[in-house]
């Protein structure tokens, strides 16, 4: 009896050994331990036993079982496992493929150079104030010493709205507002970024929609040397530590006296090229020692009271940084000459 079992063990491990698939597993078990099988004629037999022998075999009977049925379940764990390893491997990922191009927008070049030029001053410790585009001609000429019929008005020719109203042809009625609002006559350190507008022929060089950064500073004892130190400083932050300035006498008439402002040429160092037209300088931007009419008129004390303003046009700035031959590039939206800065 022993002996039969015993083989019976040995061939069932031996076929299931060689099982492929779940199915075939099944068949094998069935075979073994089902119904029909053989161990099942074993247990049917147990009743013949005498009381004695009966629990013995019974206990061998039992081991046998105990036996196929690990065979069976090691065998069903290895199917399985084997399965699940065809699976993955039939889904990898082919990691070997171009992924899909992502565009990512950025800034405009010239919102660019804008935050350039407010960061430098904010370093200053200036704010930054917005006001509106359509103005009065009060704020945009009259408190800027630019009454009605002051010749320099032709040099801002402007669109009108009504006779009263019009598009602001600079930045600066934003800083005669914050005159005006400041009634407790604080020190005063802003910059005014913005579109402004003049009635212009546009061209290479001319826009009659360009964007503007103004700076004002109001305070009892600011001078020229004060004026001299900051256009240094941006000429330096905006075109490389080693830049010079050079002031030439000009005319505004909201800043007397009025400068205008030249850095040495970044590209040939100042000894003369196409850049600076072999003068070895370049002009960037126009400023003075605020007018005493236009304190008088914001209820500043011009005895008391003193301040330098100064303006430049952001396009131009950003054309000398950049090297940019036409100004209408920058309002054009061509990717191929956007995505360049
Ligand atoms: C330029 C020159 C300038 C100012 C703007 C200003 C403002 C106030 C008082 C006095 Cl409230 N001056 N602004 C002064 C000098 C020059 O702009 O070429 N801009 C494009």
């Amino acid at each position: 009896m022993e002996k039969k079992l015993q083989s019976l063990v040995h061939s069932a491990k031996n076929e299931i050994e060689k099982v492929m698939t779940m199915n075939q597993l099944l068949d094998v078990k069935a075979k073994y331990l089902g119904k029909k099988s053989e161990f099942n004629s074993f247990m049917q037999g147990l009743k013949d036993l005498s009381s004695e022998e009966r629990p013995l075999v019974g206990k061998l009977i039992n081991e046998a079982k105990q036996q196929i049925s690990q065979f069976l379940d090691d065998k069903k764990v290895e199917i399985e496992r084997k399965k699940i390893d065809q699976l993955l491997k039939a889904q990898t990922i082919d990691i070997s493929l171009p992924g899909r191009a992502f565009n990512l927008g950025h800034k405009h070049v010239l919102a660019k150079t804008v935050e350039e030029i407010e960061d430098i001053f904010v370093g200053l410790g200036y704010v930054v104030k917005e006001g509106p585009e359509v103005e009065s001609d009060k704020y945009n000429f009259e408190m800027l010493n630019l009454p009605k019929d002051h010749p320099a008005r032709e040099m801002q020719d402007s669109f009108y709205i009504t006779e009263e109203l019009l598009l602001r042809t600079h930045t600066s009625p934003v800083q005669v507002r914050s005159l005006l609002e400041n009634v407790d006559k604080e020190p005063l350190k802003i910059i005014c970024p913005g579109v402004v507008y003049r009635k212009d022929d546009d061209d290479q060089t001319h826009s009659h929609q360009f964007m503007q950064v103004e700076a004002l500073v109001v305070d009892k004892t600011t001078t020229l040397a004060d004026l001299k130190g900051t256009l240094l400083l941006l000429a330096r932050k905006l075109f490389g530590e080693n830049r010079q300035i050079r002031l030439r006498p000009s005319y505004f008439p909201f800043t007397e006296p009025s400068v205008e402002v030249d850095v040495s040429c970044f590209k040939c160092n100042g000894d003369g090229c196409s850049m600076c037209k072999n003068t070895g300088w370049i002009e960037i931007l126009g400023a003075g020692m605020v007018n005493n009419n236009v304190l008088s008129a914001a209820g500043f004390d011009p005895e008391i009271y003193q301040g330098f303003a100064l303006g430049m046009g952001v396009e131009r700035i950003a054309m000398l940084k950049y090297g940019i031959d036409d100004i209408r590039l920058l309002y054009q939206n061509d990717l191929r000459f956007n995505s360049q800065f």
